[in-house]
């Protein structure tokens, strides 16, 4: 080697040194969990927001616009190989489009990460690649605007402010897109879950209540604020006070009610239905605003009937059956119906949970409205439409208390880990057999014990709440944690305060259970368990809800619903119900990953918080994911991207190969002084087994495409 080859090797060496490796799999100390944040770190520093591990996209939010998602980046990744350009969303997006297209199997892309890591963003540029490289018609351009526009009026009723996130997403979502036998996106489903409610009606501090409330109060115009009843000042509400933070900087309410407005015209709202839905939305407000006072009998009334004039009008209901339903409950005693009164406190709850009820079936509807927009016109031609779905869905949590929702997310946490050890594991193995490779297996931890805890029937956690929901009598929280220690009291996974041998545990409180989830061990506190789990509406506001005159409530509270005999099923029934689906869907495509991690808890640009991140490299199974990948081979390339890339450094294989590709790359990898248990050659692909076996095959072709440029360079001076 020359010296200036030397030199221009070291060159490059101190450049990797600097921005980390683009791929952890070919990180020299793959089990390090120091060497894998200093990668992510460094990287970080320099912009680069994006690595892989294999075929997995880490993502780290930079909290700054990075120039790095324009037409030119689009175009950029558009048909090119994985590996020929820098890690980004957009080479993930572009793979899964072409493997739906090439081997015309259903992909989806799983988004994961905490609150604010960035997950939707992910999501939203996915839609954008679509929606600008796709081929497009003008009936795929409506599609196309549909999809898109979607977003911001789900994000106005399901997003609200958190401390977390100024932005946070507080239901899960999981899109179909559906493209035609060209490729044109032509259709779209979404599903939607569990949408925290409680929200509507209260909020902790410096947080807010879903974005909708403040974009109507800021930006409706004065007629339609009038028509509303509504004034123009959020501090007038009880339900949007409650974390007094009515306004956020980095939120434009006003601008965004124009942008939400405009959405949805387009997704086809007409006028008659955007003003049926602001009436619910802002007979929710009034609600919010109705005042009880105790009497001594137990009973009680309703201070002042303004609020419920306005809800009457909004509604279409009649004005004293709703205030007589606000404030009595309907029992049947003897075969008669009777209005028993409600106290004060009683009835403040069968308020909220109205409202509660009101805004959780409208999103609903408005979900499904969407989806009207958006299905697949072509009947005929649907059943050949191909799918890419999009996961975008609430990352494991832990705060200081925890609660029935932090439970269900954990929980669907949980099995989506148990579809990512499935897959993955699958993957690899399907891979190694269908290259005729032997399979190596690899240890991991199996976290199905965990989810059988949570969901298994009759013995699981939500089956031991669902009867106590149902137990007539005493059953309350406490009940229901008494019955959970008895019943699984001795599992693994599970811990209370109580001790084997019948001692306490001082650091646990009484109220509370533990898990021991594969990403870490929450404590979960069992108040309040049962009444979410229940999410009881009394069956007199149901009543008044189904004889409203307002289209779109009349379609959220059936009637059927009042003469069904069956139980409604739990709040935690129905989640389980519906994760059960859509693992289904998702175990029916091909996987691609994308890991968000959030840097720093400030929503700062440029700070990396060490011990944030490995708390997230952690519970997102990052390292397990690497060993996976790396127990057996670190890296596998298709022989003609092999060849081609590398074709130049060996005489017999340049300037092109005739033979068989195998040979090619056989004749290829001698000639680089490949030893054999450096590598195996399975039927269309290379394994190579070490991380650095291909770096130095990298810096050499670096080195000689150098040397290239220096001879045409040279041999330029000479010419002159
Ligand atoms: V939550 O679970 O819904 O609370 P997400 O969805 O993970 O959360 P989100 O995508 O909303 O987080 O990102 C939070 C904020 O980070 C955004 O509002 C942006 O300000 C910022 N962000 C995220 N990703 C990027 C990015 N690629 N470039 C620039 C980003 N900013
Ligand atoms: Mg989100």
């Amino acid at each position: 080697m020359f010296d200036w080859e030397r030199a221009m090797m070291e060159s490059a060496l101190t450049a990797r040194d600097r921005v980390g490796v683009q791929d952890f799999v070919l990180l020299e100390n793959h089990t390090s969990e120091v060497a894998f944040i200093e990668n992510l770190r460094k990287r970080f520093k320099e912009n680069l927001i994006y690595t892989y591990i294999g075929s997995v996209l880490v993502s780290v939010n930079p909290y700054k616009d990075l120039e790095i998602y324009t037409k030119q980046h689009m175009e950029r990744y558009r048909g090119v190989n994985f590996y020929e350009v820098s890690p980004h969303i957009y080479a993930v997006s572009d793979n899964a489009y072409r493997s739906m297209r090439s081997e015309k199997r259903d992909q989806c892309i799983l988004i994961s990460g905490e609150s604010g890591a960035g997950k939707t963003e992910a999501s939203k540029k996915v839609l954008q690649y679509y929606a600008v490289t796709c081929p497009a018609s003008e009936h795929v351009q409506t599609v196309k605007d549909r999809l898109l526009q979607s977003n911001p009026v789900l994000e106005a009723f399901g997003n609200a402010k958190t401390l977390r996130n100024d932005n946070s997403s507080r239901f899960g979502k999981y899109m179909d897109v559906q493209f035609d036998f060209k490729g044109a996106p032509v259709g779209g489903h979404i599903l939607n879950y569990l949408l925290e409610k409680s929200r509507v009606v209260h909020q902790s501090h410096g947080e807010r209540n879903f974005h909708i409330f403040y974009q109507l109060i800021e930006g409706a115009e004065d007629e339609l604020l009038r028509r509303l009843g509504l004034e123009r000042m959020a501090q007038q509400y009880q339900y949007l006070v409650k974390g007094s933070c009515p306004k956020v900087s980095s939120i434009n309410d006003r601008s965004d009610w124009k942008v939400v407005r405009k959405a949805l015209s387009v997704i086809g709202f007409s006028d008659d239905e955007v003003e049926e839905l602001l009436s619910i939305i802002a007979s929710v407000l009034h609600l919010g605003n109705v005042q009880y006072s105790g009497e001594d009998s137990g009973s009680s009334y309703i201070t002042t009937d303004t609020q419920i004039k306005y809800i009457a009008r909004l509604l279409g209901v009649d004005f004293s059956v709703l205030k007589e339903a606000l404030t009595h409950k309907k029992i049947t005693a003897k075969g008669e119906e009777l209005m028993s009164p409600l106290n004060q406190e009683q009835a403040s709850s069968a308020r909220d949970a109205l409202s509660k009820a009101i805004y959780g079936r409208t999103f609903t509807w408005l979900v499904n409205k969407i989806n009207t927009s958006l299905a697949f016109k072509d009947k005929f031609n649907s059943k050949n439409a191909s799918v890419i779905g999009l996961l975008d869905i609430y990352g494991f949590e832990v705060f200081q208390n925890n609660s029935f929702e932090q439970f269900c997310i954990n929980y669907c946490n949980e099995k989506l880990q148990q579809l990512f050890i499935e897959l993955t594991l699958k993957s690899e193995q399907e891979e190694y057999e269908a290259e005729g490779i032997t399979w190596e297996p690899v240890q991991y931890f199996n976290n199905k014990i965990i989810c059988d805890l949570v969901e298994e029937k009759f013995k699981g956690i939500i089956s031991i709440l669902d009867e106590e929901c149902l137990r007539p009598g005493d059953a309350s929280d406490i009940t229901f944690l008494v019955k959970l220690e008895d019943t699984v009291g001795g599992h693994a996974h599970f811990v209370t305060h109580k001790l084997a041998d019948g001692k306490t545990r001082k650091v646990m409180g009484r109220e509370e259970f533990r898990l021991l989830h594969y990403a870490g061990e929450v404590n979960y506190n069992v108040n309040g368990f049962l009444d979410k789990n229940n999410d009881l509406l009394f069956r007199n506001l149901k009543e008044v809800m189904c004889s409203s005159e307002n289209r779109i409530l009349t379609q959220c509270f059936s009637r059927e619903e009042l003469t069904d005999k069956k139980l409604p099923e739990t709040t935690a029934t129905q989640f389980k119900n519906s994760l059960a689906k859509l693992m289904e869907i998702l175990m029916s495509k091909d996987p691609s990953y994308v890991r968000c991690i959030k840097p720093n808890d400030a929503k700062q640009a440029g700070r990396f918080e060490e011990v944030l991140v490995r708390h997230q490299v952690k519970y997102l199974g990052l390292m397990e994911n690497l060993r996976v990948r790396r127990a057996g081979f670190a890296y596998r390339r298709r022989y003609e991207v092999f060849l081609q890339r590398y074709k130049s450094l060996c005489p017999d294989t340049w300037p092109s190969w005739d033979g068989r590709l195998v040979d090619g790359v056989s004749t290829l990898v001698k000639h680089l002084g490949y030893k054999p248990e450096e590598y195996k050659l399975g039927r269309t692909k290379i394994f190579i087994r070490f991380p650095k076996t291909l770096f130095a095959t990298e810096e050499y072709r670096k080195l000689r495409l150098s040397a290239v440029q220096v001879q045409a360079w040279w041999k330029g001076i000479l010419a002159r």
